[in-house]
C-alpha cells in the first residue's frame, strides 16, 4: 500500500474522521508526495484516491483542489524549486486553516454569555475550539453532548470538554427535545461537512432533528464552519452525496432493512447562523461568501 492508499483507508475507515482533519489529511499527504519528489502526475492521481474516500465533507475535494491549485502554479519552475515553493505553499493553506479555525473561536465565544448551557451533536473540532475559548474568557458555560450513534463520537467530544474543565453533561441522540428542556440548553452550536450556496447545511446524520427541536424550543441553532466547507458545486443541500455507511456499524436483524445514513441536511430555514473566519452570518450569506471568495455565480 502507498502512503496515500493509507491515508485514503484511514479516512474511509474514520480512523481520521471530521470535516477539518480530513482536509489536512489529504493535505499533507499530496505534501508528502511533493516532498518525495512527485509532481503533477504524481499528485493528479492521488488526489483523486483522496476525494474518493468520503463523499459528504466537501473541505476534503476543496482541499485536495486547492493544492493542485498551488501544484499547478509553480508547474513551471525547476524540480528542486518546485518541491521547495510547493511545499511552502501547502504550509501556508496549512496555516490559513489553523488561523481560521482561531477566528472561529473568537467570534462564536463572543456570541455565547456568562453562565449559558451549549448542547452540540456528535465532534467538531470548530465548535470544541469556540467552547474552550469561551472557558478560556471565563465564561461559567455547559456543555451538553450527545451520543451521535452508531460511532458514538460524541464521547470524544463529552471527553474533551470535561478534560478542559467545562461541565459537560452526556445524553443519548433521542434526548435532545427533552435536554433543551430540562436541562435548559440555551444555544445550540454544530460544525459542518458542507455548507450549499442556499445556506442547507451537510452535518452528522441527526443534525437537522436538534435544529427543528431548536426551532420548537425557539433557540439559537448556530453552525461553525470554515470557508473551505463551502460548496460552489452544491446549490442545495439534497444535491450532496449522503455518504451511507456499513450497516454492520448499526445492527443486524433477520429480513430487517438496516439504513446507516453518515449526514443529513439541515435547512437554511432552521439556522440562525453561520460563523466563519470572516465573521458571523447568516445562511443567505453562503452564496455572496462563494461568490467573493472563489469568484464562483449562478449562471441562468
Ligand atoms: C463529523 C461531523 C462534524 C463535521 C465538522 O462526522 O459531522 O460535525 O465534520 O467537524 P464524522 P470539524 O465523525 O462522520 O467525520 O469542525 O472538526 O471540521
Amino acid at each position: 500500500m502507498s502512503d496515500v492508499d493509507i491515508v485514503a483507508e484511514s479516512i474511509r475507515s474514520m480512523k481520521v474522521r471530521g470535516a477539518r482533519d480530513i482536509a489536512v489529511a489529504a493535505a499533507l499527504a499530496l505534501k508528502k508526495i511533493v516532498d518525495e519528489g512527485g509532481k503533477i502526475p504524481e499528485l493528479e492521481p492521488a488526489g483523486e484516491k483522496l476525494k474518493a474516500a468520503r463523499p459528504s465533507a466537501i473541505a476534503l475535494p476543496n482541499a485536495v483542489n486547492y493544492v493542485m491549485y498551488l501544484a499547478d502554479g509553480n508547474k513551471s519552475l525547476s524540480d528542486e524549486e518546485f518541491k521547495e515553493k510547493t511545499m511552502k505553499d501547502i504550509d501556508g493553506f496549512l496555516d490559513q486553516m489553523a488561523k481560521s479555525v482561531k477566528k472561529i473561536a473568537e467570534i462564536g465565544a463572543e456570541i455565547i454569555r456568562e453562565g449559558e448551557t451549549l448542547l452540540t451533536h456528535c465532534q467538531s473540532d470548530t465548535v470544541f475550539e469556540i467552547f474552550s475559548k469561551a472557558w478560556d474568557d471565563g465564561k461559567k458555560i455547559k456543555v451538553v453532548c450527545t451520543e451521535a450513534r452508531p460511532r458514538h463520537q460524541g464521547y470524544l467530544t463529552a471527553r474533551k470538554c470535561s478534560e478542559h474543565g467545562i461541565p459537560t453533561t452526556l445524553v443519548i441522540d433521542s434526548a435532545v427535545h427533552w435536554a433543551i428542556r430540562e436541562l435548559d440548553v440555551d444555544k445550540i452550536f454544530v460544525g459542518a461537512d458542507t455548507v450549499c450556496a442556499n445556506g442547507d447545511v451537510v452535518n452528522k446524520v441527526g443534525t437537522s432533528q436538534i435544529a427543528l427541536c431548536a426551532d420548537e424550543a425557539d433557540i439559537d441553532f448556530f453552525v461553525a464552519a470554515d470557508s473551505l466547507k463551502f460548496s460552489a458545486e452544491s446549490m442545495m443541500g439534497r444535491m450532496v452525496n449522503i455518504e451511507e455507511r456499513d450497516t454492520s456499524e448499526v445492527t443486524e436483524i433477520p429480513n430487517v432493512t438496516i439504513r446507516n445514513p453518515g449526514f443529513d441536511v439541515t435547512e437554511a430555514k432552521y439556522i440562525d447562523a453561520i460563523i466563519t473566519e470572516e465573521g458571523i452570518m447568516p445562511p443567505q450569506g453562503a452564496y455572496p461568501l462563494l461568490k467573493e471568495k472563489y469568484g464562483w455565480e449562478l449562471k441562468g
